[in-house]
């Protein structure tokens, strides 16, 4: 047997002084599996719901947006949901604009409350409605207004700490307050928003899905005709948003779900390599993560860390809808997909 290694001596001082570490002090922390920072955590809609609401007069929205950033409790304070996501919760009061910028982190929102606000990204409207699901992607200008009466809540996500680990942030300000909104409205559902059908005279792929905005009706439409399927035993009948050139992944760097889980349904547990983000479109559930019981309902979020053994279960009397966001594409293309039952 090797002698225990006793790290308080001259050499070992010699070394930490002159910033090295030998493996032999550090090798606990190659893990026989993944033991992220970030924890499993849920924002109830009760919370976020008087926080949103104080926030209309608490803050103005000036050259920053009034987005609500969800930090993950495990991971000290760091602009982080999970290790790779960031998740928020933004309000556009009527007649407000949020200023036009463009950065490199990847943006999805998830209409939570309101219709007819917009998003305008590269130039192009998009009017946003309840349950619609909206992208900005990689240095997209994007400015955001409401038009409306009422005051419009969304759930922002987007791949932040992911960027910021690869040291590839870029950020910069619009010079006016509002982009030229020079293209058609809804320019990109025109082109693009038909099931199975892409234009074949495009020739322009970009690595981002060119399909700015994905309707609630089309994905309600979508998830109930295949709601006699058997589906997912783990995920019930879950879809995934598809580029539509490609079929893949709307982004690089997320991979965007809508879930339903039918009234009684118990899905079974697993664990997966990468992070998501869950937030409760519909209904009422109970997701057993690790062993512990997180019970939700419409407008929760919750954070979801690599490799936590997680079960869905609908405990509501009708329909459970689970929107999520996941770093999934990244985990594939670089070959770290794994998945577990126990
Ligand atoms: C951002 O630019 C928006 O454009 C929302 O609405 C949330 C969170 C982190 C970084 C940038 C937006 C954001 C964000």
């Amino acid at each position: 047997m090797n002698a225990p290694v006793k790290t308080e001596d001259a050499f070992h001082q010699l070394i930490h002084e002159n910033h090295m570490w030998g493996l032999w002090e550090i090798a606990s922390q190659m893990t026989p599996h993944p033991r992220p920072q970030a924890i499993p955590y849920q924002w109830k809609w009760s919370l976020l719901e008087k926080v949103v609401r104080q926030s209309a007069t608490a803050v103005p929205v000036g050259d920053e947006r009034r987005a609500m950033q969800l930090f993950n409790p495990g991971l000290n304070g760091q602009w982080a949901t999970t290790n790779t996501l960031i998740a928020a919760v933004q309000v556009l009061l009527p007649g407000e604009i949020a200023r036009a910028h463009r950065h490199t982190p990847s943006a999805i929102r998830f209409i939570m409350q309101g219709n007819g606000a917009y998003t305008a990204v590269e130039g192009e409207k998009v009017l946003m409605h309840e349950g619609d699901f909206v992208l900005t992607a990689n240095w997209q200008w994007h400015d955001h207004g409401n038009e409306t009466n009422e005051t419009v809540v969304w759930m922002d996500g987007l791949d932040v700490p992911l960027t910021k680990a690869l040291d590839c942030i870029f950020f910069e300000m619009h010079k006016e307050l509002k982009a030229e909104h020079a293209k058609p409205v809804n320019g990109s559902k025109a082109l693009y928003g038909h099931a199975n059908l892409a234009p074949t005279w495009v020739k322009e792929r970009p690595r981002f899905s060119p399909l700015m905005i994905y309707s609630f009706d089309q994905t309600m439409e979508a998830l109930h005709a295949l709601r006699d399927r058997d589906g997912s035993p783990y995920e019930g009948i879950a879809l995934e948003y598809t580029h539509p050139q490609t079929g893949g992944p709307v982004m690089p760097t997320m991979s965007c779900r809508i879930q339903l889980l039918r009234r009684g349904e118990k899905l079974k547990a697993r664990r997966v390599t990468g992070s998501s983000v869950f937030h409760v479109v519909q209904g009422q559930g109970r997701t057993l993560i690790d062993g512990n019981a997180f019970d939700w309902g419409k407008g929760d979020i919750i954070a979801l860390p690599s490799w936590a053994l997680h079960a869905h279960e609908n405990t509501g009397s009708g329909d459970a809808i689970l929107f999520s966001i996941s770093d999934r594409p990244v985990i594939e293309t670089l070959g770290f997909y794994r998945e577990a039952t126990s």
